[in-house]
């Protein structure tokens, strides 16, 4: 099984509020129809998610009665960019179900402690592509959390033992230091204690650029093949699944 996460910076334009890009989710579904296996799919929030949250303060949990409205809106937005993803998938002609994170997560203090996975592994069975998103989800301390969809592809990974866990992203992988010189190519491998010096302004609700690639090492810990490419180039995503050579690099443990 192959656990895909659609981030938010590919499927929409992070700078404008709920601007999706239709052309990109279409084409990358199509992407993913073109290679046969069991798969996942796990989308982000991009300007759908974050912008309403961070305006909010959704990640500091339910601190006042003002936020109602923000969480009502951010769960609404999620769940519409969801349904541009869902009929991506409808074009291409890949039976899908849509799970949403909000109603099936439960956080704690900040951390996920209860996900049920077994869901998605019914529907793998039973020939169904599952479909699940970053969201606000509940908190059993501080009332409400964001889940990101990174989180998510570590329960997913370890708890149904994914075989490739593939990051799509608008970039073309990893750098050693940011902003990129231009014409840079990515790191072919990047190993726990490589140094990137990631810019201090990437950090979005759901944390910094640091923080997502933590997690991948620890997916990659799992024995699960981690990479990350840019599904802003067509054609890449199908070349990864397709086991060709691509431009992208591979975060080993
Ligand atoms: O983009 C965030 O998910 P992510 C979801 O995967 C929200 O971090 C609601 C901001």
């Amino acid at each position: 099984m192959i656990l895909i996460k659609l981030g938010g910076s590919v499927i929409t334009d992070k700078s404008k509020e709920t601007t999706a890009r239709h052309d990109v989710i279409d084409r990358l579904a199509q992407e993913i129809a073109s290679v046969p296996g069991k798969k996942i799919m796990v989308h982000g929030g991009g300007s759908f998610g974050h912008i309403k949250a961070k305006e909010h303060n959704l990640h500091l949990g339910f601190t006042d009665d003002s936020q109602r409205e923000g969480i009502c809106m951010v769960q609404k937005d999620m769940r519409d960019l969801n349904r541009m993803i869902e009929e991506g998938f409808h074009k291409a002609k890949v039976p899908v179900a849509s799970v949403p994170a909000g109603a099936i997560t439960i956080f704690d203090n900040g951390q996920l402690v209860d996900f049920p996975s077994n869901v998605f592994a019914h529907y793998l069975d039973i020939g169904i592509t599952p479909i699940t998103f970053g969201d606000v989800v509940v908190d059993k301390t501080k009332g409400i959390a964001i889940c990101s969809g990174d989180d998510i592809m570590l329960e997913l990974a370890r708890d149904l033992k994914a075989e490739r866990c593939i990051f799509v992203t608008k970039v073309d992988g990893i750098f050693p230091s940011y902003p990129a010189p231009d014409g840079e190519e990515p790191l072919k491998i990047i190993q726990p204690g490589q140094k990137i010096n990631f810019t201090v302004e990437d950090a979005d609700v759901t944390g910094s650029m640091q923080r997502k690639l933590d997690l991948m090492f620890e997916i990659a810990k799992l024995g699960c093949k981690v990479e990350i490419l840019n599904g802003l180039v067509p054609g890449r995503l199908a070349s990864a699944l397709k086991d060709e050579d691509y431009l992208g690099t591979e975060i080993r443990s």
